[in-house]
């Protein structure tokens, strides 16, 4: 893979010499928008000249609008894998650097194709697109910017749970040069929001009770003696150990590793908040915002996405609320969200996931979220580790059952989406809950 990486590295260096503007497409996610910063990054310190486009999705008509672009090379990150038999087609020079599923298609001579999966490499867990992205520049003496890859993991929820495979890998080249790890309270916003803010918009890890619940959060402070108005990087010292034994209490992954670059500015120092602060730029459409904070910008571009981070976590903290209040639709062995508010519906896969984790949906039922577009609606599925084992495969239910609707759908046994006709709602819901039911008696 590292190899790969090299000729994607040298057939950048060869047009950075010649002086062309480079052309880069990448996605818009936390991941993507990473990916696309560590190319731009890159590039900005070898003086070269660049053009970046976000899309959400690679389509056939991107693809013949670019190839009639006139550039010499194209540089697709966090997407592009699915797509090589059309870019094998370019008249230029093309690196994909991505880590979604490939297809087998070989290269052509112009193309470079850097993806874990060519490799046996788990693309879902052990490397982001922002980290094949970095594989093809570290060799030009990138390492200071390898921690662009950990942030693209983060948002990809590779890096929850410690860091493996390539990813480990690249966190070694981030630790030798600008990354520090800090064992520290894992709670958001700790020198932007005051305390009872962080505590409920603090959702992985979960601390079930006070995440989502603004009140709940404030209570709990209350009752431990601690000002809910004060920022946590403003308590003292042992006002902080207080906090840190109770929030243990609730849950002991709360205290642990933080990814830190101590040169960063205050908000963007923990490299999981920075994936956030990118995430809530992805999710309200504002990837310029979140690039140009990527590469440098501060002060307005800072916060003005800081503002679009406190509208988004208002969403789902109302989200939240609504379920607690209305609470899933239950079935025999599944359950579903469904709401028509213009609201709700953005936010229906995030909140069904976050109400898993938190405990304010019941997780020995797998959940989806469904939302209405139109014509049809959208479902985001989710479930636990544990139901996994017990046999669920979100992934399979969702794509057989949607397929028998006209519908399409597939994803992760854990996590999963699907889009059918409005009309087969209610069948589909019910022939979604025999399938849960029938993966379930299997064992
Ligand atoms: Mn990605």
């Amino acid at each position: 893979m590292l190899n790969r990486a090299s000729e994607a590295s040298n057939m950048l260096k060869e047009h950075i010499e010649n002086d062309e503007i480079i052309r880069i497409i990448s996605h818009n996610d936390a991941d993507g928008i990473s990916a696309a910063a560590v190319i731009a990054n890159a590039l900005k310190e070898e003086n070269a000249q660049f053009h970046t486009t976000i899309v959400p999705r690679l389509k056939d008509d991107v693809i013949n609008q670019l190839r009639h672009e006139q550039h010499d090379l194209f540089i697709f990150s966090d997407m592009g894998s699915a797509f090589i038999k059309e870019l094998n087609t370019f008249k230029s020079d093309v690196i994909v650097a991505d880590h979604h599923q490939v297809d087998g298609t070989e290269s052509e001579s112009n193309l470079v194709h850097v993806n874990p999966h060519l490799f046996d490499i788990d693309g879902s867990k052990d490397l982001s697109g922002a980290g094949s992205a970095y594989l093809t520049v570290r060799d030009l003496d990138k390492r200071h910017l390898a921690y662009f890859a950990l942030i693209g993991a983060f948002g990809d929820m590779q890096g929850q749970d410690g860091f493996s495979g390539v990813n480990k890998f690249i966190l070694d080249d981030a630790k030798e040069s600008n990354l520090e790890i800090r064992e520290d309270l894992k709670i958001v916003s700790k020198s932007s929001e005051p305390l009872f803010k962080s505590l409920a918009y603090t959702f992985s890890p979960p601390l079930p009770g006070l995440s989502g619940d603004l009140e709940a959060s404030t209570a709990f402070l209350e009752k431990i003696g601690l000002s809910y108005g004060i920022k946590f990087s403003d308590l003292a010292d042992e006002e902080k150990d207080v906090l840190t034994a109770e929030l243990i209490k609730i849950n002991p992954d709360i205290f642990g590793d933080c990814y830190v670059i101590p040169k960063e500015v205050p908000m963007l120092k923990d490299l999981e908040e920075y994936a956030y602060i990118l995430d809530a730029c992805g999710k309200n459409k504002k990837f310029g915002l979140g690039l140009s904070i990527a590469i440098g910008e501060r002060d307005k571009a800072l916060e003005t996405a800081t503002e679009l981070q406190r509208k988004y976590r208002n969403q789902i903290v109302k989200g939240l609320e609504w379920i607690k209040r209305e609470g899933p639709v239950q079935l025999n062995s599944s359950q579903y969200l469904y709401s028509e508010d213009k609201l709700l519906k953005t936010i229906m896969g995030t909140i069904a996931s976050i109400g898993l984790s938190i405990e304010s949906i019941d997780s020995s039922k797998p959940v989806l979220g469904l939302s209405r577009l139109h014509k049809d609606i959208k479902i985001s599925g989710r479930t636990t580790r544990d139901m996994v084992e017990k046999g669920v495969d979100l992934g399979k239910a969702l794509r057989d059952v949607s397929n028998n609707f006209g519908g399409q759908g597939g994803g992760h046994d854990i996590a999963a989406g699907a889009m059918i006709p409005f009309e087969s709602k209610d069948d589909f819901l019910h022939l979604f809950d025999e399938m849960i039911e029938s993966q379930l008696s299997n064992d």
